[in-house]
């Protein structure tokens, strides 16, 4: 009949990804191109960033959890104190809030320590992805009797958050370096957003990556064994099964530079050729001249004025601060 034969190749295929569609769409229309850092992070490129966090080059993720195996009763303790000087008297236990949760490991030493100073803990991990928080809620509650674990699924990066009253001390969780990935205004918003949920006497934690020498950070992104190189490529992957596009991994190549100016970690995908792209689902083609770039992602690097910057501008009080040695790392707690 008429009608099937009007059915198009885009139609009968599996439904468009309008969350992944139209990014896409916008960031390869731009010049010069541009793709969300968030892209990276289906099954596969959440396997290969687990694998970063174990590379020798990669010094974020161990350095923060040595901070937090070394200081954990500390900080515990400044969430707890915020609390009392700022005249809490809720009757209630600890209560460690984390945006995103795919950091079981480190917020269970900072559980640990709650429990073991406090008895009972709640723990309230808020992220878009429901299997992410399966995974984390479930090796928490394996390891670490004594934590109430309630999970929320909810994106606060775009959505306002909705907290639930809680009648004691509330520690916030912003860790390994994810507020690296937004711009200095984005990541005004996001923590304007959890102030406004905040009570007096309630503390944020955040883990910052630090400013350092540029051979230190470019390693870092650019690792010897090519795990950063894959992670970035696997975007790539990720639209041409997402949606029906035709990238050729081999002819783009991984970039990591330095941006001095802008204070961060910038990862690109260079085409090595001019080139073609087709992405069915968008029913577009997208032209790509030789050495032609996709910014991919920014990973933002902080001063110690930078972070305290950061805060005076959230509506937030910079309390107390743990680096380790080499001063690569930060985390800070701060009063609402
Ligand atoms: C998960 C955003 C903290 O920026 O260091 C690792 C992601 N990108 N290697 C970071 C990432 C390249 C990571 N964050």
């Amino acid at each position: 009949s008429i009608a099937t034969s009007e059915i198009t190749e885009a139609s009968l295929a599996s439904p468009v990804n309008e969350a992944v569609a139209q990014p896409v769409q916008e960031g390869l229309s731009a010049t010069p191109k541009w793709l969300p850092a968030w892209l990276f992070y289906d099954a596969q490129g959440s396997r290969l960033f687990e694998r970063i966090t174990h590379l020798p080059e990669y010094y974020l993720t161990r350095t923060e959890r040595a901070i937090f195996t070394g200081y954990a009763d500390g900080i515990i303790a400044a969430a707890i104190d915020a609390y009392a000087t700022a005249g809490g008297t809720g009757k209630g236990r600890l209560r460690l809030l984390e945006l995103g949760a795919g950091s079981a490991t480190k917020t269970g030493i900072l559980l640990a320590a709650a429990v073991r100073l406090q008895d009972e803990t709640e723990y309230l991990p808020i992220d878009v992805s429901e299997t992410a928080m399966e995974d984390a809620c479930a090796s928490i509650a394996r390891a670490l009797t004594g934590v109430v674990v309630q999970p929320q699924v909810a994106n606060y990066v775009t959505d306002e958050l909705s907290i639930p009253p809680h009648d004691g001390p509330t520690l916030a969780l912003y860790i390994g370096s994810s507020i690296g990935n937004f711009a200095p205004h984005e990541a005004v918003a996001i923590l304007q957003n959890l102030r406004a949920q905040m009570r007096p006497g309630d503390t944020l934690l955040l883990g910052t990556d630090l400013v350092k020498d540029a051979a230190t950070l470019i390693s870092a992104y650019n690792d010897h064994d090519g795990v950063t190189a894959a992670f970035n490529l696997n975007v790539l992957r990720r639209i041409n099964r997402d949606l029906r596009a035709n990238f050729d991994l081999a002819s783009f190549t991984h970039q990591a530079i330095w941006n001095a100016e802008q204070s961060r970690m910038e990862m690109h995908l260079q085409s090595t050729k001019e080139q073609t792209v087709r992405v069915g689902a968008l029913r577009t083609s997208f032209q790509f001249d030789a050495g032609e770039t996709i910014h991919t992602e920014n990973s933002y690097k902080f001063t110690k004025d930078a972070i305290r910057n950061l805060f005076t501008q959230s509506g937030f009080q910079a309390a107390h601060q743990w680096t380790d040695e080499d001063q690569l790392f930060a985390v800070t707690v701060a009063s609402a």
